[in-house]
């Protein structure tokens, strides 16, 4: 199989190639089935997906974690929320859970880091660290970033702070996700630009509950009142939580498992293919006669329905 090809993701609702067209059939065949089929297989197998939050120290990393999950992920045990403080991160740690929502099972890992870059100040935009790690970081994995914290801005601030973030991110070429090169179709193109317009989201993190009208709401209970997490009115979490969770799951695991681990196989299968023969040495075959592998990870197209790659 081709590897460049996308994975036959259960979820995966994109149209079939359009350079094939559709054949006209005479009767009911039961082709729709296999979406049932799918499902099932799904079902059974759960999802699997990896997030890694970086920030600086006590920015709101752990929380914002809870907060998307609506569970105590460093305490292990799952919807016990408001059983005191997040522990401060100290050290890089994956925790893993199984979490279950109308039998579907999503094998969470999150990988929590302790602050990062904390002694360089960083209220106006962007530093060169932060402009480096993230110029390495958006070639290797899907990078969201986020304004945090965005209840201590004013809604003037957030905005100019938002337009320079992304002022910066253009200037220096880091490609955050939803990364237009990967747009499918007229659809994707232009419900990413809306995302790509907000980004990065002004969000707030919480992993207390409220009672707000009658309702359970996560918030930050102040003296003038609860923020709410979920409200739009208060913050932008929604919208990070629709893209993370709700709307892009699928594609975030595409990306990553079509173009950056493939990106990565590649620098790898290469680096092992200029060793001397030995252990680790793979026969790449043809590419003996190629010019030289760079280590930056290529570009690769990611759609199913072409094959051909750039940067190789
Ligand atoms: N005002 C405000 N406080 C927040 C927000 N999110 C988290 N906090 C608070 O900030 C403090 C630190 O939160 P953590 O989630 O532990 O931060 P962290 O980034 O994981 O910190 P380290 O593990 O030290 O790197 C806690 O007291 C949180 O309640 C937020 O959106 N707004
Ligand atoms: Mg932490």
């Amino acid at each position: 199989m081709d590897p460049l090809r996308r994975s036959p993701s259960p979820c995966s609702s994109r149209p079939s190639s359009p350079r094939t067209p559709p054949c006209e059939m005479l009767g009911y065949v039961g082709i729709e089935a296999v979406l049932d089929q799918l499902k099932i297989k799904a079902m059974k197998m759960g999802f699997e997906f990896n997030i890694m939050v970086v920030g600086q120290s006590g920015l709101g990393k752990s929380t914002m974690v809870n907060t998307l999950f609506k569970s105590k992920i460093w305490n292990c045990t799952p919807l016990d929320l408001g059983q005191g403080p997040v522990p401060q991160t100290l050290q890089l740690h994956s925790v893993t859970h199984v979490i279950e929502e109308k039998g579907v099972k999503l094998k969470l890992t999150v990988t929590d880091t302790p602050g990062f870059g904390d002694q360089i100040n960083n209220d106006k935009c962007l530093r060169p660290l932060d402009i480096e790690f993230l110029q390495r970081l958006c070639r290797t994995v899907n990078v969201v970033p986020v304004i945090a914290r965005a209840d201590s801005l004013t809604i003037e601030e957030r905005e100019n702070f938002r337009q320079r973030i992304q002022h910066n991110l253009k200037t220096h070429c880091i490609d955050v996700y939803p990364q237009k090169c990967f747009d499918e179709d007229i659809n994707d193109r232009i419900l990413n630009s809306k995302i790509r317009d907000r980004i990065p989201f002004a969000v707030v993190g919480a992993d207390q509950e409220h009672l707000v009208n009658g309702r359970c709401v996560l918030g930050r209970k102040t003296k003038w009142g609860i923020i709410e997490v979920e409200n739009m009115a208060h913050c932008e979490f929604p919208l990070l939580r629709d893209l993370l969770i709700r709307s892009h799951l699928q594609d975030l695991k595409d990306i990553t498992h079509n173009v950056h681990y493939e990106n990565y196989r590649v620098c790898r299968l290469n680096q092992s293919h200029m060793l001397p023969r030995g252990p680790g040495w793979v026969n790449l075959g043809p590419t003996s006669a190629s010019p030289p592998a760079t280590h930056a990870p290529s570009k690769v197209r990611r759609r199913t329905h072409d094959n051909s790659t750039e940067g190789f």
